[in-house]
């Protein structure tokens, strides 16, 4: 594809596709799919676009490529920008910081000297991708320096940023040393998107508070002589492909296998989620133990899924050690030879078998000590076609303004949370099916794509 060419610009840390080394020394792509890249791709393909991103491998090399009309335009990094930007100041200050300081952030300039450099290198390539009056739209907290950088090279260009994340309370977020930085390259944007009300809420008194710009009409500052428009965009799932997949008879005969396979106890109780602190893994484990140890459970079997996640940051590695202490524990108490009452699978699944997880669960536990949006919790509605099972979320998770008919818990309250579980494993089908209903009808009409349509209408591309 020419230079500066693309008509339509994503850009997120990651691209769609990863590159791999082989042991004989030569590269590899192989795609990873997920749910942005299922939104986005049908658009960027139409549009002749372009996603720019680093594709996964520090210290190589590759050259953009063209795949069915998409340009893949990867950004390198070296061990020490992976070490610094991402590992570091990305998931070492912003991840936890933003996330209510559930774990103490660090603040290290070393790590935001590779936060200001990395993000100049993703502007430099955007600005060689985009063609005049493109419009870009750029992804979640890794970029964040990313809109006003741009805008420095490429004024012309319409420039939409997301964040994934929470954008946390303004209390937390001035403990950040370069708080104004990161406000200041926020407002470099057409239009700042967040998850929820409470975000837009907390950026706009902080851009007010940090930087030059003034209040406006409701949703919207004035800052540089530009009107910066701030919204609320929740995020969700591919919920038509899910729901389909859901009711395959593989998928079905499968949910019966799992059952099967766990002894057919009568409850069955899942959690599915990459494994991080945020995630309150260790939350659930306890609320199970004590369900168990006051003999509340009933015939009850728990199923814990974590995807290995971050696993080369300290604070990942000492959670991943408590979990599975923790399941150590409670099986070596209440499992009987061959009847383990906890199963624990620290392995990422393929769709179509996560899919049949959701459907042999009749408790989902979904309990976050802070989540931007969390999917799996629409994602387990998607899969209940039958009306069954009980979705059990936190209050603290985006996704519990709009899944109003779960069995919302504090999760730093454990007698609360133990007790919605318990409330969950006895709740009359009458009920459950009434709560499911209500539930499906919001994440069915409320689509992935709809989301992207909704961000892209507000920031004027027009469809
Ligand atoms: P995440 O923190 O990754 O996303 P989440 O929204 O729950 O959290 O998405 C996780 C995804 O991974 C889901 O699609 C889930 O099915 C999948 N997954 C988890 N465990 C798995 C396993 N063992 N095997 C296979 N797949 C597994 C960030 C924010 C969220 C926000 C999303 C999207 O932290 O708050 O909802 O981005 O904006």
């Amino acid at each position: 594809m020419a230079e500066q060419s693309a008509e339509f610009v994503v850009v997120a840390n990651r691209l769609p596709v990863d590159l791999e080394k082989l042991p004989d020394g030569t590269q590899r792509w192989k795609r990873s799919p997920g749910g942005l890249v299922t939104a986005l791709e049908p658009m960027l393909r139409s549009r002749e676009g372009a996603w720019v991103g680093w594709p996964g491998l520090a210290d190589a090399e590759a050259e953009p490529f063209v795949e069915d009309g998409l340009t893949l335009h990867p950004v390198m990094l070296t061990s020490k920008d992976v070490e610094d930007y991402y590992e570091g100041f990305s998931n070492g200050t912003l991840w936890p910081l933003y996330h209510d300081v559930v774990a103490p952030p660090a603040f290290h300039r070393h790590w935001w000297q590779a936060y200001v450099r990395v993000n100049k290198r993703f502007a430099e390539a955007v600005a060689e991708v985009a063609a005049p009056n493109a419009t870009v739209w750029i992804q979640d907290y890794q970029l964040q320096l990313l809109p006003a950088e741009l805008r420095v090279l490429r004024p012309d260009l319409r420039i939409g940023f997301f964040l994934h994340i929470p954008f946390p309370p303004t209390e937390l977020y001035q403990q950040l040393p370069w708080r104004k930085e990161i406000v200041e390259g926020l407002l470099g944007a057409d239009l700042v998107g967040f998850h929820t009300p409470g975000g837009v809420r907390n950026f706009r008194w902080l851009a007010t508070r940090f930087t030059d710009a003034k209040p406006g009409a409701r949703n919207e500052v004035s800052y540089d002589g530009r009107t910066v428009k701030l919204g609320a965009f929740p995020i969700s799932i591919d919920s038509a492909q899910l729901d389909e997949l859901s009711r395959t008879p593989e998928v079905q005969q499968r949910a019966k296998e799992i059952r099967n396979d766990l002894g057919n106890p009568e409850r069955v109780i899942l959690g599915v989620d990459r494994l991080d602190y945020t995630k309150g893994i260790d939350v659930r484990l306890r609320a199970f133990e004590e369900l168990l140890q006051e003999d509340r459970a009933g015939d009850t079997v728990m199923i814990q899924l974590a995807t290995p996640s971050r696993e080369r940051v300290e604070h990942y590695q000492t959670m991943r050690a408590g979990i599975e202490q923790s399941v150590g524990r409670i099986n070596g108490t209440f499992a009987r030879v061959g009847h383990p009452v906890l199963h624990y699978l620290h392995q990422a699944l393929p769709r179509d078998e996560l899919a049949a997880f959701f459907v042999a669960a009749d408790v989902m536990l979904v309990t976050p000590l802070r989540d931007g949006m969390n999917l799996v919790a629409k994602e387990y509605v998607a899969c209940r076609s039958d009306l069954g099972g009980v979705l059990v979320l936190s209050e603290f998770a985006g996704a519990a303004i709009e899944l109003k008919e779960s069995v919302l818990v504090n999760p730093h309250d454990t007698d609360g949370v133990k007790n919605a579980l318990h409330q969950a494993l006895t709740m009359p089908a009458a009920e459950s099916r009434k709560r499911m209903k209500s539930l499906r009808r919001q994440v069915l009409s409320n689509d992935v794509d709809r989301w992207a349509r909704s961000f892209l209408d507000a920031l004027g591309l027009p469809s």
